[in-house]
């Protein structure tokens, strides 16, 4: 497949002013007619008119109304050769929306039509540039079946609709916004909205509508609470009013991602719309709300300004993270939600960033686009902005934000727009701070602490490692808030912010009698990985101390990380063994008895690092000692904490169910607590996660229990599952739990249990959710993906090459747990790699899957 160059973009020959759609929408017929008004680019000299298509034929071409044989195919593209400078183009299509397995262009799910576009999605239903610069207002017709499609939406307002008398009706709708075609969509069938409405900060009402399935009303209240949230959130933080008379959100069950911001008609996965307290957990609740807020703040920060080519993908993506980021921690604990957005960049983005298909947030190439939308282009694209934010104070970088809408709205812009924005509008030179666009690896930090006299001086180095096709790298600015905590009294006198821009560099602090504790990359303001060096007293003493929560958390993970890297690399004797889980025994007593803590950060705390990791700090891992040595050492706290851990229970199945900060605190806890026990006293926690199951009145309590049932050997685990199933049998979402809990599991045998539910009635591959639900939550579950005879990844060798022909999107999202074979140690390196040689060889395999396999053997 042919490789795109960033470098290679040039602007479009042809504008496309305006684009009138007219559909007769059928489930395994419609018919498209597209009528684009084309405008010659005066910049550019005379080209064709070239249209991209996929997997369309075009049935009939006009030219100014008048029937045309101007055109030929150039393999999937329409070309024509036009006289002037301005014409009507039109064009008629056939789709067959129930054959559209990949869920891209125009689909049937459950019933109903609905369309996924970003990003080259619109050539599957008609022929267009389909480039993110070529901006259009949008007028569509749709018409079909009234008992089928009682519902006809598409983008913007809703102008006209009517009765053909025949069966069938028609609705129109016109966008008065300029748009890209990766923002259209049109949905179509039998749907039921709950309603609301917003005021926006001038004065004008937006109607508000959330549609979904007849039957799945009464689990929309939280995602219009969360649409409503986000909408006056967005006025107040960002100063960005909401620009039509309606927001339409639609649920579908069978959707490639989470959800997408089409202009005025949001596509949403059920999963993040549909939540009660009976079937969603308090982390699918957050979910919800973090995913509406993302795609309603895309209404700026994507569509108003959207981008010029998908290598910007990161100017929408990572900016539109960090501005979800930021409301989700306004809507609820600042710190837990740092917390816990560090710990999701740490397990899906510093792998990526140091395996095989590293890139930078900004990347320069690709073969398909869909391979980008990656932990790296959003979620350390969201990091690089929070620098900048970090770097200027949160006015001046608001400022920087408003210049940026102002100057660029109505436009494609490009990251470097952003860039040049946010330096003017918030006075910064982020010359040398472009590199985080255009470097990709994490950057690796030393930091060491001297002292002499009254001055503490903080040595910093950096190393950017090599990647993929950038074997030497510069340095780059690092912003690292940091306090020196005086021993004796555990405060500091001010935080300063530090910026190492050089490969090394040297701060002198006077003022320090005595030598102080040093709390650095507080808050994460630099998304590195750090080695501070510090002793195990000075990490309990952070642990116990630091004002900054981030710090405190991160102490309290960098004590066992260290503990745990020993044990596992074989560099720890007895007695440091059993002095590390003293240390560590301590601190994490001290968390389970502050009273000052609440729940949800206590349980934040008490989260052992991620198997993946502890994978990434160790050269060449391997799967089955780090998995020991985590749950040795937990069975070892259980232990040794077993009271504590027993009473935490006890006071927390007592706090009633509510959606209330201690509530949900309390029900973090309660699992956590059950963790332990089934680390350490499995009996004792087999028995109270049966009782916790059964007296559960909602999904939090109830999953809590049932996933540590699922790790351990007991009658229990079985006959809790058959309950779990019964009673959630017609819910797809909550059946999407009932398999992550098995393939997701510490059992021993959870391999066996992935093969037999791979062939259980309720599997399908034609539903990513429960593909996902299954062989994602599998392929992240180290003792069993890495069982040493290899079985694990021909599992996933499998289903990629069962999937790929179906949706390669989603077989595509497969690879990396396999690509991840260099950090693995040699044995099971080589099956990883015959697996994906293996996926290679197949015929026909889709441009995505054969991008991510070749990439990963590189
Ligand atoms: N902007 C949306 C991306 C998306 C997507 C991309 C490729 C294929 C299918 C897709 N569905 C949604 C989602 C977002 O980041 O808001
Ligand atoms: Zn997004």
């Amino acid at each position: 497949p042919p490789v795109i160059r960033r470098a290679d973009y040039r602007p479009p020959a042809w504008l496309v002013p305006e684009v009138a759609l007219d559909f007769a929408l059928g489930l395994d017929a419609t018919t498209v007619r597209a009528e684009l008004t084309v405008r010659r680019n005066p910049a550019i000299d005379r080209a064709p008119l070239r249209l991209a298509g996929d997997g369309i034929a075009a049935r009939a071409v006009t030219v100014d109304g008048l029937p045309s044989n101007a055109w030929r195919m150039d393999g999937a593209d329409l070309v024509i050769d036009l006289p002037g400078a301005e014409h009507r183009i039109g064009i008629e299509t056939a789709i067959n929306p129930a054959a559209n397995s990949q869920l891209m262009g125009l689909y049937a799910s459950g019933g109903m039509l609905c369309t996924q576009c970003e990003a080259e999605g619109f050539r599957r239903i008609t022929f267009h540039p389909d480039r993110p610069d070529v901006l259009s207002v949008y007028r569509v017709r749709l018409s079909g079946d009234k008992a089928r499609f009682p519902v006809l939406l598409a983008n913007g307002n809703c102008i006209a609709t009517g009765d053909h008398g025949d069966g069938t009706h028609w609705a129109e709708w016109h966008d008065p916004w300029p748009k890209p075609s990766y923002l259209f969509a049109l949905v179509a069938g039998d749907l039921v909205a709950t309603r609301d409405r917003f005021t926006t900060m001038s004065g004008r009402a937006v109607e508000l509508a959330i549609w979904v399935r007849p039957g799945d009303e009464g689990r929309t209240a939280h995602a219009m609470r969360s649409l409503i949230q986000s909408m006056r959130w967005d006025e107040e933080a960002f100063g960005r009013e909401y620009d039509l008379d309606l927001f339409n959100i639609v649920a579908v069950s069978d959707f490639n991602m989470g959800a997408m911001e089409n202009k005025g008609l949001n596509v949403f996965n059920t999963r993040y719309v549909l939540a009660d307290p009976e079937t969603a957990t308090d982390g699918d609740y957050d979910a919800v709300e973090g995913v509406i807020g993302h795609e309603y703040f895309h209404n700026w920060s994507g569509n108003r300004v959207t981008c010029r080519d998908w290598f910007q993908l990161s100017l929408k993506e990572g900016f539109t993270v960090l501005r979800d980021q930021l409301f989700s921690a306004a809507m609820g604990s600042e710190p837990v939600k740092r917390i816990e957005d560090v710990r999701v960049l740490r397990a899906a983005q510093f792998p990526e960033d140091s395996g095989p298909l590293a890139h930078p947030i900004r990347p320069d190439s690709y073969q398909e686009i869909s391979n980008f939308y990656t932990a790296t282009v959003y979620n350390k694209g969201a990091e690089v902005i929070r620098m900048m934010r970090t770097l200027a104070g949160p006015e001046r970088f608001r400022a920087g934000c408003d210049l940026y809408f102002a100057r660029h709205d109505g436009e494609a812009a490009t990251c470097e727009d952003f860039i040049r924005a946010i330096e003017e509008g918030a006075g910064l030179d982020l010359t040398q701070f472009r590199l985080w666009y255009s470097q990709a690896g994490t950057p690796r930090v030393t930091a060491r602490l001297d002292h002499a006299g009254d001055t503490a001086t903080l040595h910093l180095a950096q190393q950017v490692p090599a990647t993929p096709d950038q074997p030497s790298k510069q340095p780059m600015p690092i912003p690292l808030r940091i306090a020196l905590l005086d021993r004796a009294t555990g405060r500091h006198a001010g935080e300063h912010l530090v910026v190492l821009d050089t490969a090394e560099a040297r701060f002198d602090f006077p003022g320090h009698a005595q030598p102080p504790v040093l709390s650095i990359n507080r808050g994460f303001s630099a998304p590195v990985a750090l080695d501070a060096g510090q002793s195990d007293a000075d990490l309990v003493f952070l642990a116990a101390h630091d004002d900054d929560p981030f710090a405190r958390y991160e102490a309290l993970q960098r004590l066992i990380v260290g503990h745990l890297t020993g044990a596992i690399d074989g560099t720890l004797d007895a007695a440091g063994r059993q002095a590390g889980r003293e240390a560590i025994g301590g601190a994490l007593a001290a968390v389970l008895d502050d009273p000052a803590l609440d729940d949800l950060m206590r349980g934040e705390l008490l989260i052992l690092p991620a198997e993946s990791y502890l994978a990434e700090q160790v050269a060449a891992a391997d799967p089955v000692s780090i998995r020991r040595e985590r749950e040795a050492l937990k069975a070892w706290l259980a232990d040794r904490l077993a009271d504590r851990f027993l009473a935490l229970h006890d006071r927390a199945i007592l706090v009633p169910y509510s959606l209330d900060a201690a509530a949900r605190g309390a029900r973090k806890v309660k699992t956590q607590a059950l963790v332990y026990l089934a680390a350490g006293r499995p009996e004792e926690a087999a028995r109270r996660a049966a009782a916790q199951y059964d007296a559960a009145d909602n999904m939090t309590d109830r999953q809590g229990a049932m996933m540590v049932l699922c790790g351990l050997d007991t009658p229990l685990r079985a006959q809790k599952l058959a309950d779990f199933h019964a009673r959630y049998a017609a819910d797809a979402l909550v059946i999407d739990k009932w398999f992550s809990l098995q393939a997701g599991s510490l059992h021993p045998a959870a391999l066996d249990h992935v093969r037999a539910l791979a062939g259980h009635p309720d599997m399908t591959l034609t539903n990513p959710n429960r593909v996902r639900s299954l062989y994602m939550a599998f392929a992240a579950n180290a003792g069993a993906f890495h069982a040493a005879d290899g079985s694990g990844y021909r599992i996933i060798a499998d289903l990629i090459l069962a999937l790929d022909p179906l949706n390669a999107q989603t077989a595509a999202r497969f690879v990396p747990p396999l690509g991840r074979w260099r950090r693995i140690d040699p044995g099971r390196a080589a099956l990883m790699r015959a697996e994906l040689e293996r996926i290679l060889a197949a015929p026909r395999l889709s441009r995505d899957t054969y991008e991510q396999v070749s990439r990963s053997l590189g």
